[in-house]
């Protein structure tokens, strides 16, 4: 029975191993038609390679990209285990490497958000430093790019910028002005006794009926009331002003036969300082004088005036 066996068995394996062959003869020509064809599609010439050793080498080199993820992924299971333990090994040895760089971190790493010796400053890390020991008065300070400190926010009395904290900022830190060395602004009033500046007016007409010798105006009401000396026809009056960069018009008449007018304004240029005009105006019929017969007819006259307290 069991010798039957054998020989049935051998004869079906001869059988099977001349099926075999035939049959590997017959799709040996499809397969080399196949393998023409299927040269350009990765996914065929992989499948087919996968028993043969030699078929991944062609595959890789025919397409690299395409291929390289399937070829690895044959290589695995062909190749056997040891290639992927190497790889698990690499990929260790990697991510220890990355550990590293994060912990001892390159001299020069400007941006990193961390204070270096040679760094003034690194984003929001300054070290201790502010504007104020950076010679200002006050503000943000700041980190450039390039981890220099950056002085834009900072303020300081006297640049000419009204930063904040700052009622004023002329440009500098002189008082007297305006505005003091603290950037707060100076009281001013301009209220006082102004001294025309050379010589004094002097105008004359009628034979004295109007004379005018003035060589000082004096302010007051801030401004409102301006009356004029040694003379002082009449004071004149206008709105308040104010220094040290205010402007004034203020005049009063005297009705009659001539009307006189007088009025004073200007502006200051600086809190103790004024500059404008002084004019004289007659209306009316005595005006003349009765034509001259009573000294020189009055005619308006205008006086420029700089004058300071
Ligand atoms: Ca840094
Ligand atoms: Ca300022
Ligand atoms: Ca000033």
């Amino acid at each position: 029975m069991n010798e039957l066996a054998r020989g049935l068995g051998r004869a079906g394996w001869l059988a099977g191993l001349l099926v075999i062959g035939c049959g590997g003869d017959d799709p040996g020509a499809t397969t080399d038609s196949g393998n023409a064809t299927e040269t350009s599609t990765s996914t065929s010439t992989g499948t087919t390679g996968t028993p043969t050793t030699g078929t991944p080498t062609t595959s890789t080199t025919t397409e690299p990209g395409t291929t390289s993820t399937s070829t690895s992924t044959t290589a695995e299971p062909t190749t056997g285990e040891p290639v992927t333990s190497t790889t698990s090994t690499t990929s260790t040895t990697t991510t220890t490497g990355v550990d590293s760089t994060t912990t001892g971190r390159p001299p020069l790493a400007c941006g990193d958000g961390v204070l270096d010796a040679d760094e003034s400053c690194d984003g929001d890390q300054l070290g201790g430093a502010s504007c104020q020991s950076q010679g200002f008065d006050g503000g943000e300070l700041g980190c450039t790019e390039a981890c220099e400190f950056d002085t834009q926010g900072c303020s300081a009395c006297g640049d000419g910028n009204l930063d904040a904290g700052e009622a004023c900022d002329d440009g500098n830190l002189d008082a007297g002005d305006g505005c003091d060395g603290a950037c707060a602004v100076e009281a001013c009033d301009p209220d006082g006794l102004y001294t025309i500046e050379g010589a004094p007016v002097s105008y004359t007409c009628c034979a004295g009926l109007v004379s005018v010798n003035i060589s000082a105006f004096t302010f007051s009401g801030d401004g409102a009331t301006i009356v004029s000396s040694p003379s002082n026809p009449i004071a004149m009056a206008g709105e308040p002003t104010m220094c040290p960069d205010g402007d004034f018009a203020n005049e009063a008449s005297i009705a009659g036969g001539c009307t006189e007018t007088y009025a004073v304004e200007g502006e200051f240029v600086d809190k103790d300082t004024w500059s404008g005009t002084y004019r004289l105006t007659f209306t009316g019929a005595q005006c003349s004088c009765f034509n001259g017969m009573l000294g020189a007819p009055c005619v308006d006259q205008n006086f420029p005036i700089t004058a300071s307290r």
